[in-house]
C-alpha cells in the first residue's frame, strides 16, 4: 500500500463511520444581512431563473422561481397527478404505459435542458424514470410532459438523461447490470459475473424533440452512476461514471468498496456512429413503449417498439476505454470549456479532475494499464489533470461558473466547496443544512455558465422547519455566488426529494409560452367545438356524452337513460379561449381523478356507475362569480329500464317515460 492508497483506506474507515449524518457545527449561522433584498422579489415582478427541480421519488418535476424560490408548478412525468387529472383521462393514460403494463409511478433524478451549440435554449427538458428504465422529454412551450420512451437492457436508469451539446443525443446508462433482455433471464443470481451485463443506451432526439433509440453499448457488468456530455474540444464523447468494478452481487455496501479504483468509462459516440453506419450493431428484439402526446388530438399514443441495435465494444475497437478513478464514483461533470472531467468518489478523499487532452494522447500513445473485459484501461497518471486535496467529506457532484471555478457538493461533511479548474486550490467552504446532493448553477452544466448562484439540494431537514411529524419537507438552498465567497441567502422547501435540477434564464422560456389551445386546431375526435355539437350517444353498452364546458354551465347539464352496467365517457371540451381558464370536471362516486380541461382542450373521464339514482357533476376549479353554479346531473337507471337517453340544458319538460318512478 503506497501512502496515498493508505490515506483512502483511512479515510474511507472514517467516511464509512460518519455515513449515516454529519451536522456541521453552527448550524444556525447566521445569512448575510442583505440577503432578504437578494431574494426578494416585489409582489407582481418576475423572478430572474425558473429552476426545473426534480422531485425523485415523487415521480414529478417542479418549476421554481428564482431567486424568490416560489413555486410555480409540479409537473407530472411518470406519475399520475389527480390534480391535473394527468394518467387518469383517458387521453393521457397512454403515456403511463410501459412494456410492463401501466406503471403509474417512478423515482425522477435528473434534469437536461435542451442545448443549441452548448447553450440552453428553453425547447425541453428531459428526465429520468430510475424504476421502469424512461426518458422523458417535457415541452416547454406548454410544461407538459410531450413524450415518455422506455429503454429496454436497463435496470435501473440513473445516469441519465444527459444531454449532447446540440441535443443530438439524451444517454441513458444502466445503473444495474442485469440478464439482457433477449437472453434467458431466469439465471441464478450468484451467476452474475457470467450473466449480467451493463448497457449504456444513445436516445437521438430529433428537430422536432421527437426521441428513439439510435443504438446502445453492450459493457461488462458494472453500475452506471451518473454522466455528462463532453463539449466543445471533447464534443463528440460521453463520460460515465461506473462502481462496483468488483462485480458484486451481494453486500454491496463491503462488497463494491473493495478496489481504489472503480472507472469513468469514456465513449467515442461518433466513432459508435460509424460503426453503426459500418453494420457492427447487432439488432436485438425486445420490447419497449414510446408514448407521445399529441397536441392538436391532446391524446397520447403508446407503441410497443420491437427492436434495438447493440454494439459490442469487443467489435468495436477506439470507442469505448475506460478511465480509474478512485472509490466509487457517483458525479461525473465536464467544465464548461470540456477539457476537464471531474470525478466525485463518494469514499475518496481527494477529488479527480482528468484532462482530455491527455486522455487523447493516452489513447494516440497506448498508455493502457491493463484491460477491464477485453476493453483499454487508461493508465491513471497520464489522463490526470491532478486531484484537488482535502476537499472535504463524501464528494458527489460539480457545477461550474463562466470564471474557471468548480463547486463541489459534500455529502458526508455537508458543505460546498468551491475551487479552482486551473491549479486545484480549494478557495471557499459553506455548510449545507442537511447532506446536500446534487448542487445546481444556472448553466452550469453548459458551455455557458450564466452563475450568480448555486443551489443546494439536501437530503435531510431536520430543524431547519416547523415539525410535520416524522417526515419534514426536503429542502434547497440558495448562495450568493457573485463574489469571491458564497453566501447562503435563502431555504426553500421542495416538492418530494430534490436531486439534480437545472436553472436557466425566464426570457428564453416566457417568450414561447403557449397561453391557450386554439378551439379550431382541436383534432381530438371527441371534441365539440361549440354548444350545437354537443350530445350524447349510446354504443352497445358505452355512452359517449360530448360536453361543452364555458364560463359558467356545462353543455348539456342533465343526461338520463344510463343504464347499470353501461361505461360512461364523458368528453368535455373546454371552449375558453382565454389564458388561464381551466375547467374542472369530477362526478361523483368515480373510481378516478377529476378532468382539468386547459382552454381549447378537450378531455375524457371514464366513469363505471356502480349503483342507480342521480350523481351530481360539476365543475372542479374556481372559474368564475358563478362557478359553484357550474354543475349538472345525470341520472341512472336499472339495466332493464326503457329511459331514452336525452340530454338538455336550460330545459326543464320532462323527458322520456318519467311516470314510471312516480
Ligand atoms: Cu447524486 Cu440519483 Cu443524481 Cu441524487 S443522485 S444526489
Ligand atoms: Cu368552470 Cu368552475
Amino acid at each position: 500500500m503506497n501512502t496515498s492508497s493508505k490515506l483512502i483506506a483511512i479515510t474511507t474507515v472514517a467516511a464509512i463511520a460518519s455515513l449515516i449524518g454529519c451536522k456541521p457545527r453552527g448550524a444556525q449561522s447566521a445569512v448575510s444581512g442583505d440577503a432578504a433584498q437578494k431574494t426578494y422579489v416585489a409582489p407582481g415582478k418576475y423572478d430572474e431563473f425558473y429552476d426545473f427541480v426534480s422531485g425523485g421519488f415523487s415521480g414529478q418535476m417542479s418549476v421554481y422561481g428564482l431567486p424568490s424560490g416560489r413555486l410555480f408548478r409540479v409537473i407530472p412525468v411518470f406519475s399520475v397527478d389527480p390534480e391535473k387529472g394527468y394518467g387518469y383521462s383517458e387521453e393521457t393514460k397512454p403515456m403511463l404505459n410501459t412494456s410492463h403494463g401501466y406503471v403509474p409511478w417512478d423515482d425522477l433524478h435528473h434534469i437536461a435542458l435542451s442545448e443549441t451549440n452548448g447553450v440552453q435554449d428553453g425547447r425541453w427538458v428531459f428526465a429520468n424514470g430510475n424504476n421502469t428504465p424512461r426518458i422523458a422529454r417535457v415541452d416547454l412551450k406548454t410544461f407538459r410532459t410531450a413524450e415518455i420512451l422506455e429503454i429496454p437492457n436497463s435496470a435501473g436508469n440513473h445516469s441519465s438523461p444527459f444531454i449532447t451539446e446540440n441535443s443530438e443525443y439524451v444517454v441513458a446508462g444502466t445503473r444495474f447490470s442485469v440478464p439482457l433482455d433477449n437472453t434467458n433471464g431466469d439465471v441464478p443470481i450468484n451467476t452474475y459475473k457470467q450473466n449480467f451485463k451493463g448497457t449504456v443506451s444513445f436516445v437521438h432526439v430529433d428537430t422536432s424533440g421527437k426521441m428513439s433509440i439510435a443504438f446502445q453499448i453492450q459493457t461488462p457488468g458494472v453500475n452506471f452512476d451518473l454522466a455528462r456530455a463532453g463539449k466543445g474540444k471533447s464534443h463528440g464523447w460521453v463520460f460515465f461514471s461506473c462502481y462496483n468494478s468488483e462485480k458484486a452481487n451481494t453486500l454491496l455496501e463491503v462488497n463494491a468498496s473493495q478496489r481504489d479504483k472503480d472507472f469513468i468509462m469514456c465513449v467515442n459516440w461518433k466513432k459508435a456512429e460509424e460503426y453503426v453506419k459500418a453494420g457492427k450493431a447487432e439488432k436485438r428484439t425486445v420490447a419497449y413503449a414510446h408514448n407521445v402526446y399529441n397536441e392538436n388530438s391532446h391524446s397520447a399514443t403508446s407503441e410497443i417498439e420491437k427492436e434495438v441495435l447493440v454494439l459490442d465494444p469487443k467489435n468495436c475497437p477506439d470507442m469505448v476505454y475506460f478511465m480509474p478513478c478512485p472509490k466509487s464514483p457517483h458525479g461525473c461533470d465536464t467544465d464548461p470549456s470540456g477539457e476537464y472531467i471531474v470525478g466525485s468518489g463518494k469514499l475518496a478523499a481527494v477529488i479527480p479532475v482528468f484532462s482530455f487532452t491527455k486522455i487523447q494522447k493516452a489513447i494516440a500513445d497506448k498508455n493502457f494499464d491493463g484491460d477491464y473485459d477485453g476493453i483499454p484501461v487508461l493508465k491513471y497518471e497520464s489522463v490526470l489533470h491532478g486531484e484537488v486535496q482535502k476537499p472535504g467529506l463524501g464528494p458527489l457532484h460539480t457545477e461550474f461558473d463562466a470564471d474557471g471555478n468548480a463547486y463541489t457538493s459534500f455529502f458526508v461533511s455537508s458543505e460546498i466547496v468551491k475551487w479552482r479548474i486551473s491549479d486545484l486550490k480549494v478557495l471557499d467552504r459553506v455548510p449545507t443544512y442537511y447532506s446536500v446532493g446534487h448542487l445546481s448553477v444556472p448553466g452550469g452544466p453548459t458551455r455557458k455558465p450564466w452563475g450568480k448562484y448555486v443551489i443546494a439540494y439536501n437530503k435531510i431537514t431536520k430543524d431547519r422547519y416547523l415539525p410535520t411529524g416524522p417526515e419534514l419537507a426536503q429542502s434547497a438552498q440558495l448562495y450568493d455566488i457573485s463574489g469571491e465567497k458564497m453566501k447562503l441567502l435563502l431555504d426553500f422547501p421542495t416538492i418530494g426529494e430534490p436531486h439534480y435540477a437545472e436553472a436557466i434564464p425566464a426570457d428564453l422560456i416566457v417568450k414561447n409560452s403557449q397561453k391557450i389551445y386554439k378551439i379550431e386546431d382541436n383534432q381530438n375526435p371527441f371534441a365539440a367545438k361549440g354548444d350545437a355539437n354537443a350530445k350524447v350517444e349510446r354504443k352497445g353498452n358505452e355512452v359517449h356524452c360530448y360536453i361543452t364546458a364555458i364560463r359558467s354551465h356545462f353543455t348539456p347539464d342533465n343526461i338520463e337513460g344510463v343504464k347499470l352496467g353501461d361505461i360512461v365517457y364523458f368528453h368535455i371540451t373546454n371552449l375558453e379561449q382565454d389564458w388561464d381558464i381551466p375547467h374542472g370536471f369530477a362526478v361523483k362516486g368515480a373510481n378516478n381523478a377529476e378532468l382539468l380541461i386547459m382552454p381549447g382542450e378537450t378531455q375524457t373521464l371514464a366513469w363505471k356507475p356502480d349503483r342507480t339514482g342521480v350523481f351530481p357533476i360539476y365543475c372542479t376549479d374556481f372559474c368564475s362569480a358563478l362557478h359553484q353554479e357550474m354543475q349538472g346531473y345525470i341520472r341512472v337507471s336499472a339495466p332493464g329500464s326503457n329511459v331514452p337517453i336525452t340530454f338538455s340544458t336550460g330545459k326543464n319538460e320532462p323527458t322520456g317515460p318519467i311516470a314510471q318512478n312516480k
